[in-house]
């Protein structure tokens, strides 16, 4: 008999809906204890219409129109937080004051500041909490870890990251509003750095540890842009591309490079770490496979034999892969929205007293610190310690 584990979902658009999937997927494919029932979902009440269709969908059994609402409720056990960046704060302060578990969506806060508050404040209430950074679990990223944890790629000297999408080129792309928020710094807090570049950077911090000092380039190509809200055309007050050099306490040396006018690239997260014995590639536009290069075998410390060596197109869906043994058959795929299930079932796992789970809040406020510098970096032109 499992128990339940009753969700508060804040947000209907892009993230509610994979959230949702994952709660009502995940003991589909991972036995817990736990079973997420949907308990609410709340959204602004202009979006009423929009709300009771997604409840209808997901089969939510109540709404709320003011997330407030939800933190008195005591048949709410999780609060998930699935809106846009500048509600962080205030929801998850007030969450972990009524003692609900907390998930938050990335970027944790709109700035270093708040997101200490939030990570005391989940930390003083002692509730389990998760930042939703999913791409760690792709099982070719889980992969990755466990490659570079057994040795095979060594001493690392390079690390390689790219974030690149296209859709903002336009100049007639609005900014603000419902569905253009992201392109509004007042509720963003900042452009690809925040959006996509801390993807990257939890990534690369989980993959190589932390990361010691930043040097950054920040472009805004459209200067103005016609505002939603407003019907006005207002300054454009995000970064539209954002480039940096980073150094990592390791020594090794990284770039970083992220957009949304990179034409031709839909959702291009990559990364690439060079190391002494070996190196790693990962692609999330072809998000099956992890390319490994193997210079040294580790069992051996021995050199590969040269006629040997080459770049392994590893397709990672075999059962000895993270997280593919729950799926299917060796050879078949799974998908972006396996990401998240994989997640719920860490955080279900780590409740009931297993292995645990990461990224918390606290995590994510490294990643946020690092943000930090590399915006301040931009604008100074210097070299900035985290
Ligand atoms: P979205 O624009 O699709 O949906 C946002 C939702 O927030 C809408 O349903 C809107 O009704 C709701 N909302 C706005 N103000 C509200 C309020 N005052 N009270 C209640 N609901 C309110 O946005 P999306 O893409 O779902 O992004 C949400 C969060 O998830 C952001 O922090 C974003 O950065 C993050 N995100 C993370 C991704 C990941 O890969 N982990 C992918 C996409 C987004
Ligand atoms: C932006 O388009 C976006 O949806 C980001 O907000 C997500 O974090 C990223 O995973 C995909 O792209």
């Amino acid at each position: 008999m499992s128990e339940e584990l009753r969700i508060g979902l804040i947000g209907c658009g892009f993230m509610g809906r994979t959230h949702s999937n994952a709660y009502l997927q995940v003991k589909h494919f991972f036995p817990s204890r736990y079973k997420p029932v949907l308990k609410v979902c709340c959204a602004r009440p202009e979006e009423k219409d929009k709300l009771e269709a997604f409840a209808a969908t997901w089969g939510y059994e109540s709404l709320e129109f003011d997330w407030r609402k939800l933190m008195a409720r005591p048949d709410i056990d999780l609060i998930d937080v699935c809106v846009p960046n500048v509600l962080h704060h205030d929801i998850v302060l007030a969450a972990a004051e009524a003692g609900k578990m907390v998930v938050c969506e990335k970027p944790l806060a709109m700035n270093v500041a708040e997101a200490k508050e939030m990570v005391a404040a989940v930390e003083r209430a002692g509730v389990a909490n998760m930042a939703s950074f999913n791409y760690r679990r792709v099982p070719a990223v889980s992969l990755a870890k466990q490659i570079i944890d057994e040795g095979r790629v060594g001493r690392t000297f390079h690390y390689r990251a790219t974030y690149n999408q296209d859709y903002t080129i336009s100049a007639d792309v609005p900014q603000g509003g419902m569905s253009l928020w992201r392109l509004d710094g007042r509720v963003a807090g900042s452009g690809v750095t925040g959006d996509l570049l801390a993807h990257s950077i939890d990534t690369a911090e989980w993959l190589n540890g932390p990361i010691r000092r930043v040097v950054a380039y920040t472009e805004t190509f459209i200067k103005e842009r016609k505002h939603s809200d407003t019907g006005r055309v207002e300054p454009v007050t995000i970064d539209d591309a954002c480039l940096f050099l980073a150094v990592f306490a390791n020594g090794s040396c990284g770039t970083f490079e992220s957009t949304r006018y990179a034409r031709g690239r839909k959702n291009y997260n990559t990364f690439e770490i060079n190391g002494e014995n070996g190196a790693v590639f990962f692609d999330l536009e072809d998000p099956h496979i992890l390319q490994y290069f193997r210079y040294v075998d580790p069992a051996t410390g021995k050199k590969i034999e040269d006629h040997l060596t080459g770049w392994q197109r590893i397709h990672v869906t075999n059962s000895e892969h993270p997280f593919m043994k729950r799926y299917w058959v060796p050879g078949c795929t799974i998908g972006y929205e396996h990401t998240f299930i994989n997640a719920f079932a860490d955080f279900l796992a780590s409740i009931d007293g297993g292995p645990e789970f990461h990224p918390t809040l606290r995590d994510a406020l490294r990643t946020q610190q690092v943000c930090e510098a590399v915006l301040s970096s931009a604008r100074s032109g210097q070299w900035t310690d985290v």
